[in-house]
C-alpha cells in the first residue's frame, strides 16, 4: 500500500519494486556504518507506516511513544509500541489532545528542538517538554514554515554542526551551532544521518557532499528517490539507538 500514503510533492507515483531495492540497500547502507538492525514486518493498513521515525522517538534511558498528527498515521503507535517496549524499561506515551511526531524532533546533544508543524501540536510538545525535563534534558519549540517536518530542513551531525536549509537558517536557536548552509536546489539533502564516523546523504546534491567531504567526513551517498516522491527523507526510515 506504500504508494497510498500521504504526499505533498509532485514527483509521480512511487516504483514499489524500486522502493524495496532502495529499502534493502538503505538497510545495507546503516550495517556498513556500524549499526545492527531489527527489522519490522509490513504493515498493509499503514500505507506511511516504513516511516518508523515518527511514531516513536528514542534516547538512552527512555523512549516515547508519539500521537501522529496525521489521522490515517495513528494507529501505527498499536505496533510499534510492544517493539520499542522490548528495549527500553521506561516508555512514555504521547497523549489526546497532543499530536507529535519523530519528523519534528532534532536533538543536540542534551537539548531537543521541536517543530511546530502541521503534525506536532502545542499540547503534544509541552507533555515532550515535561518528559525530557524528568529525564535532565531540556527542549523548545520552533516555529515552522513551507516544511512537512523540523527534520525536513535540517540535521544535526555531532561536533556542534548542523546542516540547514534556507528555511531555518535564520532560526535564532541555531545560532551557537556551525550552520551548514544546504543551497535551496538541494534542501532535500538537509535530512541526512550522521551515523559513527559517516554522514549518508542522499543521492544527486554534488555541493554538500563536496562541502562534507572537505570538513573531514566520510560521505556516503544512497538512492532513496521512491521515498522522496512520499515525502520521506534518510532519517525517517529508521529509529536509531
Ligand atoms: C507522511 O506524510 O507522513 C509520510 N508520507 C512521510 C513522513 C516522513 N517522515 C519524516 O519526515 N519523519
Amino acid at each position: 500500500s506504500f504508494e497510498n500514503g500521504i504526499t505533498s510533492v509532485d514527483l509521480g507515483k512511487p516504483i514499489y519494486k524500486n522502493a524495496i531495492i532502495q529499502h534493502r540497500n538503505y538497510i545495507d547502507t546503516l550495517k556498513a556504518c556500524g549499526l545492527e538492525i531489527i527489522e519490522l514486518p509490513p504493515l498493509e493498513d499503514f500505507p506511511d507506516s516504513t516511516f518508523v521515525e515518527d511514531p516513536a522517538l528514542v534516547f538512552e534511558n527512555f523512549a516515547v511513544i508519539t500521537r501522529p498528527g496525521a489521522e490515517s498515521r495513528k494507529g501505527e503507535i498499536l505496533f510499534i509500541k510492544p517493539i520499542v517496549e522490548e528495549h527500553f524499561q521506561e516508555v512514555y506515551e504521547v497523549k489526546s489532545p497532543g499530536t507529535l511526531e519523530g519528523g519534528d524532533i532534532l536533538r543536540v546533544e542534551n537539548h531537543v528542538f521541536i517543530g511546530m508543524s502541521e503534525r506536532t501540536n502545542e499540547s503534544g510538545a509541552d507533555q515532550l517538554l515535561e518528559i525530557l525535563k524528568t529525564n535532565q534534558m531540556s527542549g523548545e519549540k520552533v516555529e515552522l514554515h513551507e516544511i512537512l517536518h523540523l527534520k525536513t530542513g535540517c540535521s544535526y551531525l555531532g561536533d556542534g554542526n548542523i546542516l540547514v536549509s534556507p528555511a531555518l537558517f535564520d532560526f535564532k536557536g541555531f545560532h551557537s551551532l556551525n550552520k551548514i548552509l544546504v543551497d535551496k536546489n538541494e534542501e532535500y539533502a538537509a535530512n541526512s544521518l550522521r551515523i559513527n564516523n559517516f554522514v549518508i546523504i542522499p543521492d544527486g546534491f554534488p555541493k554538500i557532499k563536496e562541502e562534507l567531504d572537505k570538513m573531514g567526513y566520510f560521505v556516503k551517498t544512497i538512492d532513496v528517490s521512491e521515498f522522496r516522491k512520499m515525502d520521506g527523507g534518510l532519517s525517517c526510515l529508521s529509529l536509531r539507538f
